[in-house]
Formats: structure tokens, sequence, C-alpha cells
């Protein structure tokens, strides 16, 4: 893995997170981008190397809807950036981790991704992603 490439926090109301955003670290959201195969909105900060997305669903069956349900707003993922995600995928799932997709998924902000569960990776959803090149 190279860096935190994002933190993912699920929120009720995309446009009112992205003013508090917005206050708290003093800079605009560069992107907003529906991805529709996860149900989601998503917005884009960048704050130095990293970036925060704030995740806003779609649809009630979404993830986002049932972990706002169950728990709240708040931290969602910690997406990690990778330089060859199929070889990530095949050492994580050798070493004994769920990957919650057996191949990579078009993801936002121009990434192939793919998440692990939290069940098996400290309680913490975990997600690989690969800039598309
Ligand atoms: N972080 C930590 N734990 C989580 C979690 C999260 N984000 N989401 C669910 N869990 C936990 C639940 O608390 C629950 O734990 P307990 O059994 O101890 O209560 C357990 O996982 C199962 O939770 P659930 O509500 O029954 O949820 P599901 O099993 O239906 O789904 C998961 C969980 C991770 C498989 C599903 O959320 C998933 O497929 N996530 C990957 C896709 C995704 O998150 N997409 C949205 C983001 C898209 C994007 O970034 O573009």
């Amino acid at each position: 893995m190279e860096k935190i490439e994002h933190i993912g926090i699920a929120v009720k109301n995309l446009v009112e997170a992205e003013k508090t955003y917005t206050a708290l670290l003093g800079i605009s959201p560069y992107k907003r981008e529906a991805v529709e195969s996860e149900h989601v909105t998503t917005s884009f900060f960048k704050i130095g190397e990293t970036k925060i997305e704030l995740l806003e669903s779609t649809s009630p069956e979404s993830a986002i809807a049932k972990f706002i349900d169950k728990k709240g707003e708040g931290i969602h993922h910690i997406a990690y950036a990778v330089n060859d995600i199929i070889s990530e995928m095949k050492s994580l799932k050798e070493q004994g981790f769920t990957l919650l997709n057996e191949t990579p998924k078009k993801g936002a902000d121009n990434k192939l991704i793919c998440f692990v569960h939290p069940k098996s990776a400290g309680g913490v959803l975990t997600e690989l992603c690969q800039e598309i090149r």
C-alpha cells in the first residue's frame, strides 16, 4: 500500500456536510460525483496528500443508508492507494482477508476499487484503490 488515498465519511445531507467541511478545512470541494453502482453521491476535498470523501446515499438499500441507520453519520471507510490492485487483492486473499468483490470495480474519482470486509480488518471497512491509467 502506498498511502491513505482518502477517508470516506457517511453523511445524511451532502449540501449541509459540504458547508461544514468547507468551514472546517478552509477549502471547497473540488468535485461532486454520483457513483450509481454504489447508490451514492460523493463530494471530494483535497487536504495535502489525502482526500476526504463525503458520501450521501441515493437509495435506502445502499451501504451508506444502512450504515447511517445503524451507527449514525461518521467515518465509514479508509481507502489506501495501491499500484497494482490485482496483485494486492491476491495477496490479501491469500492472507485470509475477506474481499467484497472478486474483481476490481469502477469507483469515484477515476479509480478501480475493491473493499475488504470490516470483520476481517479490525472493524474498519477498508478500500483499495488504483488510479485508472
Ligand atoms: N465499518 C465498520 N463496520 C461496518 C461497516 C463499516 N463501514 N459497515 C458495516 N459494518 C459492520 C456492522 O456494524 C455489522 O457488525 P455487527 O455484526 O457487529 O453488528 C456488520 O458489519 C454487518 O453489517 P450490516 O449492516 O449487516 O451490513 P452488511 O453486512 O449488509 O454490509 C458491508 C456490510 C461492509 C459488506 C457493506 O457495507 C459493503 O458491501 N460495503 C462496501 C461497499 C460500500 O461501502 N459502498 C459505499 C461506498 C462507495 C464509495 O466509496 O464510492
